[in-house]
């Protein structure tokens, strides 16, 4: 995406945060919120468009246009140095802490003088939020949750998306240098954790410092960390470090072996080496006595020579991937180009950004051979969801159904679980759907006997064939509900619920781990983008990766599966 919309989605975010800080009207704050958003999803780079284009993004209208107009001429954005000068930047942050709000965040600020989550936990510590009006022992306890959530996540760790945009660039802008051999992105973004904490590029070449002084020389570094003829170590503007190590191309594949990681799966690697009298570093694998080099070109090799197969970087984890290298049963991992469909996906219906036709022609574009459209039901009353929308939409999708001759559309809805584990539909209703997501919106805090009934009885309705984002979490910013998964997993098999691998950088969930248990439990599992505008649909690869990071197989993954087996395993749910 271009960075133009980054930048002008942030402001206008700011933007709506002020005000909804400063008590001003919400449906303005809303406006912004909803401006900015579209943007972010906005197809087009903005700094190309005039006030005429700029308007026909969604709710962009003349005011939030002359905005974007005047960023674009000047950098600055007037109406948000205004704001800023009112509210201190500390008070925006507090608004960031899951549980506490704008309106308690300026009371904070106003009563209290609080204008930093460290001035908020000493606060707290001497107790002088109790005599605050709105303020008692449960909005305290709920604070302090939601400051460790938003420090767990941050540990000054970024969502691998973020930190893949950045890495593709340098990788593009690398490789255009004369003298590159290789150069890709190792580390934990090549193992596609969920998180990233720097992004580390190897470059093989014969001479290094052409590489170190143009990224050194960037416009987005900020800062250089550290500088030499190996590696140099580079800030950037937003923040995020960069290693980039320059090899020879001899030792290519030791040094990709090496820094790819993990370190866990390192120290395994070396101690295999070992015991067959090798020597393995990032230069190489050598004869341990003689000091010989063995080999160090490619990663196969070294693999090969250790008694491996190629191990994938998503399951270099020490997973128990040596042992089942060893022995011969590295699962065949599921891969993007195995997925033939999106089962989770919005339009401008309820919140999505774009119209259906724009969605569905973005989805052919990307080769599936299946889509569904699964709006948000009516229980999430924000979206004025109903019954007659819904049918209106299915004529609709049946019309377009044909327009792209190879994708076959399916039409569905995602469900809200209500905190009794009820739907918003009969099952009558329901039964006419191609496909129903089921997943919870709402009531995140209810005991884990209720949370987990609750799902359960989700998996239990004969419709529902994917529980969508199941444990709800959203990286940084809402922790996981407290359920108990073991016994959502077994019911999910018992009941043939698929249960989703929601691909959402901010999501991700299933996460890796719990890939891992419920596939145990014999499981499947539906890798979907929950698109809400047409540059969504992309996230899927972040799905693939976590997926592959839970050992799934394309038999694992209903939307890997044909038409035909998937729509029988639909049928075994009703549909
Ligand atoms: P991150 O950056 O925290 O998201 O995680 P990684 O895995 O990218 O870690 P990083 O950047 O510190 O190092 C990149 C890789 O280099 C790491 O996965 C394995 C390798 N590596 C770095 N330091 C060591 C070390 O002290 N011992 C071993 N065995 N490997 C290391
Ligand atoms: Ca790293
Ligand atoms: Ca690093
Ligand atoms: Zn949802």
């Amino acid at each position: 995406m271009a960075r133009a919309n980054d930048q002008v989605e942030a402001l206008l975010q700011e933007y709506a945060d002020l005000i909804a800080i400063r008590g001003g009207e919400a449906f303005k704050a809303r406006a912004y919120e909803k401006a900015a958003r579209a943007v972010g999803g906005c197809p087009q780079d903005v700094s190309t468009l005039d006030a005429k284009a700029l308007r026909e993004i969604p709710h962009v209208g003349k005011s939030v246009a002359d905005k974007i107009l005047e960023y674009l001429r000047t950098g600055r954005m007037s109406v948000v140095d205004e704001a800023r000068a009112v509210v201190p930047a500390g008070v925006r942050e507090l608004i960031a802490i899951p549980g506490l709000g704008p309106h308690k965040a300026m009371t904070l600020y106003e009563e209290l003088g609080i204008s930093s989550v460290d001035q908020l936990l000493d606060a707290i510590h001497q107790e002088r939020l109790r005599d605050l009006k709105g303020f008692g022992e449960r909005t305290e306890e709920n604070i302090l949750h939601g400051i460790s959530v938003l420090q767990k996540a941050g540990e000054g760790r970024i969502l691998v998306s973020a930190a893949m945009d950045i890495a593709e660039q340098l990788v593009a802008e690398l490789s255009e240098i004369p003298g590159c051999v290789r150069c890709t992105y190792a580390g934990s973004l090549r193992r596609m954790r969920e998180t990233i904490g720097d992004v580390d590029i190897l470059v093989a070449a014969r001479r290094s410092a052409p590489f170190m002084d143009a990224l050194t020389a960037l416009p987005s570094t900020a800062e250089v960390i550290a500088g030499g003829e190996k590696k140099t170590s580079i800030r950037t503007a937003t923040g995020l470090q960069v290693d980039l190590r320059v090899l020879p191309p001899a030792s290519w594949g030791a040094g990709l072996q090496y820094f790819t990681g993990s370190k866990a799966h390192n120290i395994r690697t070396r101690a295999l080496a070992v015991r067959q009298g090798l020597k393995l570093s990032e230069y190489g694998l050598f004869d341990a006595e003689s000091g010989a080099s063995v080999t160090s070109a490619t990663e196969e090799e070294i693999y090969a020579r250790l008694g491996l197969p190629w191990i994938p970087p998503t399951l270099r984890e020490d997973r128990g991937e040596i042992a089942a290298g060893l022995r011969g049963e590295l699962p065949d991992l599921l891969d993007e180009k195995d997925i033939r469909g999106d089962l989770h996906t919005h339009t401008d219906l309820t919140d999505g950004l774009a119209p259906l036709e724009d969605m569905v022609a973005a989805a052919a574009a990307r080769g599936y051979a299946y889509y569904a459209v699964t709006d948000h039901a009516p229980n999430l009353y924000m979206q004025r969801m109903t019954s007659e929308k819904i049918l209106a939409q299915r004529e609709a999708v049946r019309a377009l159904d044909g327009a792209h001759h190879k994708m076959r559309l399916l039409h569905g809805t995602e469900l809200n679980i209500g905190p009794d584990g009820t739907l918003d539909w009969p099952d009558e209703f329901l039964a006419d759907f191609d496909l129903c997501v089921a997943s919870i919106h709402s009531h995140f805090d209810q005991s884990r006997q209720e949370l987990t009934r609750r799902l359960i009885r989700a998996c239990e309705n004969p419709y529902v064939a994917v529980i969508g984002h199941p444990t709800t979490r959203r990286i940084g910013k809402r922790p996981r509900i407290d359920a108990d998964f073991d016994a959502v997993f077994e019911a999910c098999a018992r009941t043939g619920t698929a249960l989703e691998i929601n691909a959402h950088p901010e999501r991700l969930d299933l996460c890796d781990e719990d890939i891992l248990s419920a596939k145990r439990y014999g499981v499947k599992f539906a890798v979907n983008s929950d698109a809400h505008s047409t540059t969504h649909l992309p996230y899927m690869r972040y799905g693939v990766g976590t997926a592959q990071r839970g050992w799934l197989t394309k038999d694992d993954v209903i939307n890997a599966w044909p038409l035909t087996k998937l729509r029988k395993f639909l049928r075994g749910k009703g549909a």
